[in-house]
């Protein structure tokens, strides 16, 4: 049995009610959108024959999601935090914008207020025994291969668990372990001492991993430090590099990964006269290029609901 009813007046009557299309108050925008969001899903229920079971499986799904706290993380899983992506990548191609470091997905976990220090910043405050040094360092350009001072380059890591501080489940991470930010000098550098973090994975009991389940996904990341790097004369850019032979590298549950994104990572000494807790380290060097502000603005400045410690 599948009936049609999607196009009948009543159902198409049901919608206008449902978005007050009639009426002028409210936001025109968003009434546009649910409006179409709606109706897609009025009618992928009438052309699939979803069965009310089905619908109240899926409300239920959004009832845990939103317990869970894992609508954003839900977000990178489904490709959707990519997907703007590729459109804010696409818009770029179309003005003319190229040459900059890549864009990736900022992801869920940044947390606001990290202390800002000149130049380089050690950010590694809690032991992690299994962790070993990590120097990520670089220097941050124009669109005219010129060092920019007066950056602010930002930076947040998993640590040996794969867990961020503000959302380690275990409770062992002080606030900014592993998250700091560097303002450059005229010279453009920044470094960052920390430890080598270890890929992220979804909670196994969580709406995310439930629904990847369902799909046969996996809900992993390879190994990967994310980046916000700000300039008044530059666009804010958002990125991440991967470690180098991770082997999620190209199977990124969030599909983060990007060929300009994976930096050698070098093994090197002399860690002992840098105070790090082994003389043997890795060095990765990642440098930066920033674009140019489009007619005077910022238009990499997104707006969504970010944790924020003092
Ligand atoms: C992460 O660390 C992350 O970067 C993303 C995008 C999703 C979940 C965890
Ligand atoms: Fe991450």
């Amino acid at each position: 049995m599948s009936v049609k009813v999607f196009d009948t007046q009543e159902v198409q009557d049901l919608l206008k009610a449902a978005v007050n299309v009639d009426s002028k108050d409210g936001n025109a925008r968003f009434k546009q959108i649910i409006q179409r969001l709606l109706g897609d899903l009025f009618k992928a229920i009438d052309d699939l024959d979803i069965t009310p079971d089905e619908v109240w499986a899926g409300v239920n799904y959004l009832n845990k999601l939103g317990q869970d706290g894992e609508a954003a993380l839900l977000a990178a899983g489904l490709g959707l935090e990519k997907y703007l992506d590729i459109r804010m990548d696409a818009a770029d191609k179309a003005i003319g914008i190229d040459g900059g470091t890549p864009r990736t997905i900022e992801g869920p976990l940044y947390v606001a207020g990290a202390p800002i220090r000149d130049g380089v910043s050690k950010i590694d405050v809690d032991p992690d025994p299994r962790a070993g040094p990590l120097i990520i360092h670089g220097t941050v350009t124009g669109p005219d291969g010129k060092p920019v001072a007066g950056a602010v380059v930002e930076c947040w890591h998993a640590n040996s668990n794969g867990f961020y501080s503000h959302f380690d489940p275990t409770g062992t991470q002080g606030e900014f372990n592993l998250r700091g930010a560097v303002r450059t000098g005229a010279d453009g550098k920044y470094e960052f001492r920390t430890l080598m973090p270890v890929g992220y994975g979804c909670p196994p009991q969580g709406a995310t991993q439930q629904l990847l389940n369902e799909l046969a996904r996996h809900g992993d990341r390879p190994a990967h430090v994310h980046f916000f790097v700000t300039s008044a004369q530059h666009r804010k850019l958002t990125t991440q590099f991967n470690i180098e032979g991770d082997p999620l590298i190209w199977d990124d549950f969030a599909y983060a990964t990007r060929e300009e994104l994976i930096p050698p990572v070098v093994e090197k000494t002399g860690g002992a006269a840098l105070g790090l807790k082994t003389d043997t380290y890795k060095d990765i060097e990642f440098n930066v290029t920033l674009t140019p502000l489009v007619q005077g603005k910022d238009n990499q400045i997104v707006h969504r609901l970010r944790a924020a410690s003092a």
